[in-house]
């Protein structure tokens, strides 16, 4: 596997590993709050996130490349509000959305086809990410301070099920 995308790769391992955690974070701090609804809906990321982590993983085993599992850093363990959680998820998959098209220059400045085809999947996921989050930071604007908005949101976001298994994964 060509070095400088297998270091990258490595790399964006650990940061897809570090959004999973993150999540985990936020799905606790909505669980101490009684947003129950939440909880739920950042657990189901959390598992979304680790699947994204490993199809990094699978993807450097298959080209022959070497795993490296570096350390996570401790996530923000504390937020003002549902809406200050959504905020920064939004901003932490705008972050990742960066990430993965840096990872797609380095791909096609180091002729990596497979890479850059691998990264297409990522570039479409991300538009979705991005919506998700910043549509629920819409709706939470608009609950402003009233608890009964707030509970109906987390009712909503409890209705979130596990997206079914991707088909090309298999
Ligand atoms: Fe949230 O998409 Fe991966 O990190």
């Amino acid at each position: 596997m060509n070095k400088t995308i297998e270091t990258a790769f490595n790399d964006h391992l650990n940061a897809e590993l570090f959004s999973s955690y993150l999540y985990l974070s936020m799905a606790n701090y909505f669980a101490a709050e009684n947003l129950e609804g939440m909880a739920q809906w950042m657990r189901i990321q959390v598992e979304e996130e680790r699947i994204h982590a490993l199809k990094f993983l699978d993807f450097i085993n298959e080209r022959g490349g070497r795993v490296t599992l570096g350390q996570i850093d401790q996530p923000k363990l504390k937020w003002q509000n549902a809406l200050n959680v959504f905020e920064e998820a939004y901003a932490h998959e705008c972050m990742i959305s960066g990430k993965i098209n840096d990872l797609l220059d380095v791909a096609r400045e180091q002729s990596d086809h497979a890479a850059a085809a691998f990264l297409q999947w990522f570039i479409s996921e991300q538009v979705e990410e991005e919506a998700t989050a910043l549509a629920i930071v819409g709706k939470l604007k608009l609950v402003g301070d009233h608890s009964m908005g707030l509970l109906m949101m987390d009712q909503q976001l409890a209705q979130r099920v596990p997206s079914a298994p991707d088909p090309a994964a298999q």
